[in-house]
């Protein structure tokens, strides 16, 4: 009997994945494993409502799918796999769609910052892209979806989709909850402390999972704090030393006064080893397991076959199901 919940999590294949990844996402991903049923997906359709150079964009698919495996994820217990190989995920998203208001998208922050930042390519796809992320859990009847903070708008729309849908058409989608790691939920960037760390910003902004330990010293190092050397956790009025606490928290379990207590009159120097200390640790085994993983392309090659496999004939049942309540015409006259 399949008592298990279903889980759905997915990762842009956007440049290299970050610390903020790592602590908000992916880390959750493998503490899950025994718990639940789970699918991870490259979402690397998502990836192109920016510009990618086709050649990087291909090169980051591979590389996010080593360090999904690097991580400890085990690709027979769970199913790892890229979005675009599932046809039915670009499928439902047309027809949620048709559920969808403008309004409703236009409200999205992400939307907004991504407009922003990319104010030459503003397209169809950056505004419709929560109704693809909407697809992606609904189509696996996902109960629970491990992401960072800065998702949590866009889940609450795919709850929202999922309710219209199922009080127009009868019971047809599982209404998915968030999973939210309680530190670090959302770790911010380096050098500007208020926004979110994010892997599409510059260098030394991030540290990535893949980083060498002497660049991860050397960014926290330079990273922004304040001026009155006191280690407390403040947000508002210290964001850079908060978010290195909550980093140095996230990793080791300790908690955020013990921090504080731990470095009382110390100054930012000996704090910032420590935090880069813990980070290094973190990441050490990820890294070694790295190495051997990417350059093993033929096993790369056969998990996310065998991924795209499994995805597909679950998300097949679900897309079947929503033809029939919309009224389309069954494809096998
Ligand atoms: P991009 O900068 O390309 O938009 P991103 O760094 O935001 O990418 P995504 O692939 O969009 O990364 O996110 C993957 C997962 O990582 C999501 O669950 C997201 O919430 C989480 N995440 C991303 N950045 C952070 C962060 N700074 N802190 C915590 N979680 C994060
Ligand atoms: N939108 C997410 C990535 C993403 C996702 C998903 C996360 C796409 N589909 C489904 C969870 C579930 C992001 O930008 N971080």
């Amino acid at each position: 009997m399949d008592a298990k919940k279903r889980i759905f999590s997915g990762i842009q294949p956007t440049g290299n994945l970050t610390l903020g990844n790592y602590i908000g996402a992916l880390r959750n991903f493998k503490l899950l494993e025994d718990e639940y049923d789970c699918l991870y997906s490259i979402v690397d359709l998502h990836a192109i409502t920016i510009r990618q150079d086709p050649a990087q964009l291909r090169k980051a698919c591979l590389r996010t799918l080593a360090i999904f495996l690097a991580s400890g994820l085990d690709p027979e217990r769970n199913i790892i796999f890229f979005q675009s190989h599932v046809h039915e995920h670009a499928e439902l998203a047309w027809i949620l769609d048709c559920y969808t208001y403008m309004g409703e998208l236009s409200r999205m922050t992400q939307f907004k910052d991504k407009s922003r930042k990319h104010a030459d390519n503003i397209n169809c796809g950056l505004f419709a892209y929560p109704v693809l992320m909407a697809a992606d859990i609904l189509l696996y009847q996902a109960d629970l979806v491990p992401i960072g903070s800065d998702q949590k708008q866009h889940l609450e729309l795919a709850r929202n989709i999922a309710e219209r849908f199922n009080a127009l058409y009868s019971d047809t989608f599982v209404v998915p909850d968030g999973y939210f790691p309680k530190v670090g939920a959302r770790v911010m960037s380096l050098q500007e402390p208020t926004r979110k760390m994010s892997k599409s910003d510059p260098e030394d902004t991030y540290i990535a999972i893949l980083d060498p330990a002497d660049i991860i010293r050397k960014k926290l190092r330079r990273a922004v704090t304040d001026c009155d050397a006191e280690v407390r956790f403040d947000p508002e009025n210290k964001p850079g030393v908060s978010n290195l606490m909550s980093i140095l928290s996230a990793l080791t379990g300790q908690s955020l006064e013990s921090i504080a207590a731990d470095f009382s009159g110390k100054g930012y120097g000996i704090f910032k080893d420590a935090v880069a200390d813990a980070v290094i640790a973190a990441l050490a085994p990820i890294q070694q397991n790295y190495e051997k993983l990417s350059a093993d392309k033929a096993y790369l090659e056969s998990v996310m076959r065998s991924g795209a496999e499994r995805a597909s004939a679950l998300a097949m049942r679900t897309l079947r199901k929503v033809h029939k309540k919309v009224g389309l015409a069954p494809a096998k006259l």
